[in-house]
């Protein structure tokens, strides 16, 4: 089987409720479908997420990056060939959601082409993930609301809360607010996005005491070597990394020189072999990792659900699955249903994400 062509479709599809954070905000999806055919008929699809203000990729860089720099040296490769692409691909840094995508739309042409659902070939171990909602900038009563509607809806328990605001009173309160109105059996965690200093930080962390707040993400910028470790040592939860930590090589520095004690894998800007290596980092040295959100649609997410329900240690913690809901549309063509807080995978050959062509017409920004 040979690769005969690659498609990146640039789309956009609003935000009915647009997701705002210390790092930026999301009102429109504005992302790339990246669609990998063959010689054979059988068609790899994955989605491509751009996050400008956090990796500096756009829509446009992911498009061109595909199509003129990867494009030109993988047509002709045979998909199951994947170390060959990767090896392509390597030779240029960054760029980490464009890889992604290729890796993903490669191992649902693999899983299609052999008739096998994709949580199968990656390990197979369980049939679904808890979710984890994220809860974005609001006002603290707001937050509480929307916490209470998707855990009354959806059956969620677990919510992330953006953090990283200034004056640090705002996001104190809404841990507290949180905390009284949802109670103790539901699972809080923060995500800062390097919105605060270290020692900002654990000035929260000394606010928060008591409240049974389970991990801290990206608090400040890993750059801010000293200060960050000394946040790590101190803290008496888990650091995550995230954004300081997209690759394997990353993972490694950022856990050798404690930056971080926990890692966030995403499978959009990791595919699922990188994503496959930084797991097995992790469970070789003993830490958490939570499957994380890049703003995904509903074919993202489903992405993130075969990896993670693939593995025992990426299945242990509820995966940010859900933020989709906020989407006032998608490309998926068989909605992904979230059902007493847990999201399935699907029995399907590939991923299992199959597109509306419809929709796809409706909002790719190409013709
Ligand atoms: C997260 O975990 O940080 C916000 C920006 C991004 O790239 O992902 C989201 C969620
Ligand atoms: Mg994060």
């Amino acid at each position: 089987m040979k690769i005969e062509r690659i498609e990146t479709i640039p789309y956009a599809i609003p935000y009915s409720h647009p997701l705002a954070f210390a790092s930026g905000a999301v009102h429109t999806a504005s992302h790339v479908l990246v669609r990998i055919h063959t010689d054979e008929g059988v068609t790899g699809v994955a989605d491509a997420p751009p996050r400008p203000y956090t990796y500096g990729e756009t829509q446009a860089s992911i498009k061109t990056v595909i199509d003129e720099v990867f494009a030109p040296q993988v047509v002709g490769l045979d998909p199951f060939d994947r170390e060959k692409i990767h090896g392509v691909m390597r030779r240029t840094i960054h760029n980490q959601v464009a890889k992604g995508a290729m890796d993903i739309a490669l191992w649902d042409l693999a899983g299609k082409a052999l008739g096998m659902p994709v949580h199968k070939l990656l390990g197979g171990w369980t049939d679904s993930m808890r979710v984890s909602h994220m809860l974005g900038f609001r006002p603290a009563p707001e937050l509480l609301e929307e916490a209470r509607r998707f855990g009354e809806e959806y059956g969620i328990t677990t919510f992330k809360l953006k953090v990283g605001r200034r004056p640090l009173d705002l996001d104190v309160e809404a841990c507290h607010v949180l905390r009284e109105g949802l109670g103790d059996g539901v699972e809080i965690y923060l995500d800062a996005n390097r919105g605060w200093t270290a020692n900002e930080a654990l000035e929260v962390l000394r606010r928060t005491e008591g409240l049974g707040l389970t991990l801290l993400e990206e608090p400040c910028d890993a750059k801010e070597a000293m200060s960050r470790r000394r946040l790590v040592e101190k803290s008496p939860i888990p650091v995550v990394g995230d954004e300081s930590v997209p690759t394997a090589g990353d993972v490694s520095r950022e856990l050798l020189s404690g930056g971080c004690n926990a890692v966030c894998i995403k499978t959009a800007r990791s595919g699922f072999t990188e994503a496959t290596e930084i797991l097995g980092l992790c469970t070789g040295l003993g830490v958490d990792v939570t499957m994380g959100n890049q703003i995904d649609t509903q074919v993202g997410s489903l992405a993130t659900v075969t990896f993670g329900a693939a593995h025992q240690a990426s299945s242990r913690r509820a995966g940010e699955l859900s933020n989709f809901l906020d989407m006032a549309d998608d490309l998926i063509a068989e909605p992904i249903r979230i059902q007493d807080g847990r999201i399935t995978v699907r029995d399907l050959p590939g991923v299992g994400a199959d597109i509306d062509e419809e929709k796809l017409e409706k909002y790719r920004g190409d013709r």
